[in-house]
């Protein structure tokens, strides 16, 4: 087909740059980097890489990484390795440097080639070479200005943002990790440009990192009203955050009428999460990247938390098909590298499960129907003050 005979489609770049996988936390950390590799093999065995321009993205550098971080702290993470660890107790210490977030062989290189693959990607959106641009090995929203946490050290999320309010005047982050994205609240809570919101399980003292109460939604400041959070109990279904998810985006976007989004995709909401609570199948989380994808506005697709390797490879795998406007056949490809890994999941007949499906409802649903509407209601609320 020629330019004018061609349906207007969406242009989608992914950037990856397969260094990252031979990472390492630590034998027992629950990150695991290896599931970026097989995350990228499940979308070639189904052929997705046909339908998108394909990166390998360059590393970012310190200047790069500086408009965010803190010079010092940069210098600790770039010159740190477990063999001069006991040299800076110190810096380790002050750094929150320790078991969620360890010195590993490595971790200068694995920073900036995440942090790099993000910054690539928000380059091809405001260059307007793509519509959307997906990043899997990026979304850590925990890291701060000096300080790593949660299996973050470098917040490549507030760097694609800052870069992105170069040209946008408004940039709206949808955050669906279990967990808070905190970082990135805390980053850009003093302006009215950008609005974050987050859905996470909520309970202070026994979920990390323990932020993002309902009523949490920016300091005194131009911020104010600009941070909107939706906390949840365990066990929330697919139909439950549907609801959710449409009825709150909906109003944001209406209210805040951003010009580009940032969406942070942690898998670990799915159901069947060595650390989530939640009971979402493929299909609700996978809903949520199409409803953000029909706004029609430049697209940053982020990665982030996912401890359960197949399901994290299933979900990303089935959302880079969302973005290109494909659909996956229910089955496997027979033909996958490390097919016996994706084998932990089988159905009651020994078979496997389908690829939208992780199989699993363990926990046990905390939410009602009155209590899925109050969280409607508080942003509804606070959305008000955004009307001049
Ligand atoms: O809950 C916490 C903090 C503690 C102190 C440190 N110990 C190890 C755990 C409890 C209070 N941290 C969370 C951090 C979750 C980060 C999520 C990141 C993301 O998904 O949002 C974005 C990428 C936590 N939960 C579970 C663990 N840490 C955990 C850490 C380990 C571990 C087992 C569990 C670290 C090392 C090892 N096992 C060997
Ligand atoms: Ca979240
Ligand atoms: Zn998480």
């Amino acid at each position: 087909l020629n330019e004018i005979e061609r349906p207007r489609g969406y242009t989608v770049s992914y950037h990856f740059n397969p260094e990252v996988e031979g990472h390492h936390f630590g034998k027992l950390h629950p990150m695991k980097p290896w599931r970026l590799t097989l995350t990228k093999q499940l979308v070639m065995s189904y052929g997705l890489h046909f339908a998108m321009d394909n990166y390998v993205s360059l590393k970012a550098t310190k200047e790069d990484m500086a408009v965010f971080h803190d010079r010092d702290y940069l210098e600790f993470l770039s010159k740190i390795t477990p063999e001069n660890i006991t040299t800076y107790e110190v810096d380790h210490e002050r750094f929150n440097f320790g078991e969620d977030c360890p010195v590993f062989d490595g971790l200068w290189d694995y920073c900036s080639l995440y942090s790099g693959a993000t910054v690539d990607a928000v380059r091809k959106l405001t260059n307007s070479q793509s519509d959307i641009a997906i990043n899997w090995t990026g979304g850590l929203h925990h890291a701060k200005k000096r300080e790593a946490s949660g299996f973050c050290y470098v917040n490549d999320i507030v760097l694609a943002i800052i870069e992105l309010l170069r040209f946008h005047p408004r940039v709206l982050y949808i955050d669906i990790d279990v967990h808070h994205g905190d970082g990135v609240e805390q980053a850009f809570q003093s302006t009215n440009r950008v609005m974050t919101v987050s859905f996470h399980k909520y309970e202070p003292a026994n979920f990390f990192p323990g932020t993002g109460a309902a009523d949490e939604t920016g300091p005194n400041n131009a911020g104010k009203h600009h941070s909107l959070n939706v906390p949840l109990k365990d066990g929330i279904d697919d139909d439950q955050y549907i609801y959710l998810f449409d009825e709150i985006i909906g109003r944001v976007i209406a209210s805040f009428r951003p010009a580009a989004i940032v969406l942070q995709c942690g898998a670990d909401s799915l159901g069947g999460d060595r650390l989530g609570k939640f009971n979402l199948n493929i299909r609700a989380h996978g809903h949520c990247v199409e409803f953000v994808k029909r706004q029609g506005l430049p697209l940053l697709i982020l990665g982030g938390g996912g401890y359960t390797a197949r399901n994290v490879a299933r979900l990303w795998c089935h959302e880079t098909a969302v973005c290109v406007g494909a659909n996956l056949n229910d089955e496997l490809p027979q033909h996958i590298p490390y097919r016996q890994r994706f084998e932990g999941a089988k159905n009651g007949n020994g078979k496997m499960y389908p690829v939208l499906d992780t199989g699993s409802t363990r926990h046990e649903n905390e939410h009602d129907l009155d209590y899925l509407n109050s969280l409607i209601k508080n942003v509804t609320e606070t959305l008000r003050y955004l009307e001049f």
